[in-house]
């Protein structure tokens, strides 16, 4: 039997247990995990049931049971935490934006390729099977020559004055929040199954809530009232206009500030024979539309594209979401870590390519003009 996966996590927020439990899933044992102080850590390894609560971030990486980091912190830290763990030979799963410059992400991402290791980074919307029915569909040539793509993400768990998090401050975020936080899953998402490369971009910022609570609260957790506030530096709306490679333009607009929109990544790409709409918030099916009929494909484990049927581990209408996407992915890097092939992993070259478009996005709207994306 294959020796278990030795693992730590470093970072013991929201994200830090949503992979506490894909790594449990995917048969890997959590040695250990890290937070901002020893206690804290000592805290999280309590309430998680993980064995030991390391006493810095440093003396997880140096942990010669573990061979796989965990990095879940908030974005700043991104680039120093992964190329220390690279340079101690560990692979690593970095949580998103990989770093908050293209610059440091490509760092990470030729660290990664120097290494031999094996880095990635969760895109999970990759793992949703409808997701891999529709490049399925682009990709034998059910769509055809593509027209148009658009979308959006959407969310309202930043919509009140009142409602803050880590990621407004620039200093623990990056410079951009909403787009580097969800535009770019949606951006990843759509190359990917296109295959299309975005190569122009024309992009507009807005901070639509002025003032929020200062303070560090987690994602998704409930307002603050009262106490000291903070300006907030970075958008809570943005809109692009993309133009890829080949020619094909795309809109995409996202908010954090959208009443009524959960976790709301919608896209359409439309092409000579039919167009395809995903709504993450309904992702068990896939509308295909034809000019004469239009189908509603509902993700089934006996039929489908050969990925389809690999990912729907559950039986037709018993629903899969999010959760099922995030382990599969970390399934997957395991699996390639083993010296397995997995199709669509995300890889630190990902994460590299995002920077670039958040880069790209960013001095767009700053120069309110198009700005190619290097
Ligand atoms: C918060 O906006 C967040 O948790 C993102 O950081 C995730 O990447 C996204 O999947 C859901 O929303």
């Amino acid at each position: 039997m294959a020796e278990t996966l030795g693992v730590a996590i470093i970072g013991a927020g929201m994200m830090g247990e949503v992979h506490t439990r894909a790594i449990r899933l995917a048969g890997a044992t959590v040695r250990g995990i890290a937070s901002s102080s020893e206690s804290r850590a000592a805290e999280a390894a309590e309430r998680l049931g993980i064995e030991r609560g390391y006493a810095s971030a440093q003396a997880a990486i140096a942990d010669p049971s573990v061979s796989v980091i965990h990095v879940c912190t908030p974005n700043a830290s991104h680039f120093r935490l992964a190329m220390a763990a690279l340079d101690a030979g560990k692979h690593v799963i970095c949580e998103k934006p990989l770093a908050t410059s293209a610059r440091d992400a490509e760092a990470l991402a030729l660290a990664a390729r120097k290494s031999g290791r094996i880095a990635t980074v969760p895109f999970v919307y990759r793992y949703h099977p409808m997701v891999r029915e529709a490049r399925a569909l682009v990709q034998d040539g059910s769509v055809g020559p593509l027209q148009l793509m658009h979308g959006s993400y959407l969310q309202d768990w930043l919509l009140g004055a009142d409602d803050t998090n880590w990621r407004i401050d620039a200093a623990l975020g990056g410079a951009s929040r909403a787009f580097a936080d969800i535009g770019s899953h949606w951006c990843d998402l759509v190359e990917w199954i296109s295959g299309e490369r975005f190569d122009s971009v024309v992009a507009s910022l807005q901070t639509t809530v002025a003032e929020r609570p200062a303070g560090s609260v987690q994602s998704f957790t409930a307002a603050v009232k009262g106490g000291p506030t903070q300006m907030v530096g970075t958008e809570d709306v943005a809109v692009a206009l993309l133009r890829t490679k080949s020619g094909v333009l795309t809109t995409l607009s996202v908010s954090q500030v959208s009443a009524g929109r959960k976790n709301r990544l919608w896209f359409e790409i439309d092409g000579a024979k039919a167009s395809l709409v995903f709504d993450q918030e309904d992702p068990e099916r896939l509308w295909v539309g034809g000019r004469d009929s239009t189908r509603l494909l509902v993700r089934d484990p006996s039929r489908g594209s050969a990925e389809q049927r690999r990912l729907a581990t559950l039986p037709a209408g018993h629903a899969q979401g999010y959760a099922q996407c995030f382990e599969a992915f970390v399934a997957d890097t395991y699996a390639v870590i083993r010296g397995e092939t997995r199709d669509g992993l995300p890889t630190f070259d990902d994460g590299w390519r995002s920077a670039r478009i958040v880069d790209a996005v960013l001095a767009s709207s700053k120069a309110n003009g198009w700005v190619r994306i290097a």
